[in-house]
């Protein structure tokens, strides 16, 4: 119940008989460090210079530049004789209407317990499915492939080897396309699992791009994918400004995937009807 002075127009500013304002449905933040909402932040590079109280005041004008005011060095380390580097924490003025950020897209597809998928895919199938997975290019970050595809798993979930059904080819590190290309049609692979860490010069991008390429050219008659061609899967911490269009693959994995939400999107995209 409203009190005196706390209800009707005399509380909301509104005028007796004006047209009633739209709510303000905003949600504006800013970073917190010491006390909610000063806009503190914390943020660290490096630069290309002995450290010093040059090397310092150098940071200083790239934080000012940046937007922090007042910022100041919290940390500054030499790396090696000719970089150094720096924690800079400092306030912002800038504000977010979180309000105006869409909620992500959640998974359009069921998580299923391994028993559920090797029953689906024998149902589909009657044969096991098979996954050719590897780290393409140079790179040599088998963590993130090893967590989806080896028995032992990650964040408590068995990897794909685990699951009865499931076939894995796990080729390792730094594989050509050729390579791959080659195994994934000696083993008639259902899906193709590539894992991509190091981003330096967009290599990430570069090799996923070239390796769906080759994968479209050499099943050049192929329907989609499951019909006439592998289902092409990227992984790896760094896809997030790209969707799969923009690389010719089917599905892009991030950050903290499990090998669980994989099992159950092989299901869904390779064996329809079975992820009810
Ligand atoms: C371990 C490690 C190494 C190990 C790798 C050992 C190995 N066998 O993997 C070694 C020491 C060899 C190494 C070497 C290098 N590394 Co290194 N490394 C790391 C480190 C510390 C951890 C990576 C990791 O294992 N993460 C854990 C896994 C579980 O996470 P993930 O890979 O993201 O995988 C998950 C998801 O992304 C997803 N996923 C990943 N792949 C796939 C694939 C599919 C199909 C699916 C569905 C999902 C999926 O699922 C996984 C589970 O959730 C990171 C820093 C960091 N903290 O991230 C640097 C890091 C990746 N390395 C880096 C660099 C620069 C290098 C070197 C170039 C260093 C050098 N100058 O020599 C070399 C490159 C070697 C090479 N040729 O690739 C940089 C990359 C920078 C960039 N953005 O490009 C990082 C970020 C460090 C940094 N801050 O500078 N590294």
């Amino acid at each position: 119940m409203s009190g005196p002075g706390t209800s009707g127009a005399a509380a909301t500013g509104t005028v007796p008989g004006a047209p009633a304002q739209p709510a303000d449905t905003r949600q504006v933040i800013r970073p917190y460090g010491d006390t909610t909402g000063d806009g503190m932040v914390q943020m660290s590079f490096t630069l290309p210079v002995p450290a010093g109280p040059r090397a310092d005041a150098a940071a200083l004008q790239l934080a000012g530049k940046m937007g922090l005011d007042p910022a100041s060095v919290v940390h500054s380390k030499p790396m090696g004789p000719d970089f150094t580097f720096f924690i800079v924490y400092g306030k912002v003025g800038h504000l977010i209407d979180y309000a105006s950020i869409p909620a992500p897209e959640g998974r359009a597809y069921p998580l299923l317990s391994a028993q559920e998928v090797n029953r689906a895919i024998r149902r589909a199938l009657n044969r096991r499915l098979v996954v050719v997975g590897a780290c393409i290019g140079t790179d040599a970050h088998t963590v993130g492939i090893d967590a989806i595809l080896n028995v032992k798993g990650f964040a408590g979930e068995k990897g794909l080897e685990y699951y009865r059904e499931i076939h894995v080819v796990n080729m390792g590190a730094q594989v050509t396309v050729e390579e791959l290309v080659e195994r994934a049609k000696a083993e008639d692979a259902d899906a193709v699992l590539v894992s991509q860490v190091v981003t330096q010069r967009n290599a990430h991008l570069h090799n996923t791009k070239q390796m769906a390429a080759a994968f479209h050219a050499e099943y050049p008659t192929a329907v989609a994918a499951g019909i006439g061609r592998p289902l092409l899967i990227a992984g790896g911490p760094r896809f997030d400004t790209v969707t799969p269009e923009d690389l010719g693959v089917d599905r892009i994995f991030g950050k903290g995937t499990t090998p669980a939400e994989v099992a159950g999107y092989l299901v869904h995209a390779l064996l329809p009807g079975e992820d009810a």
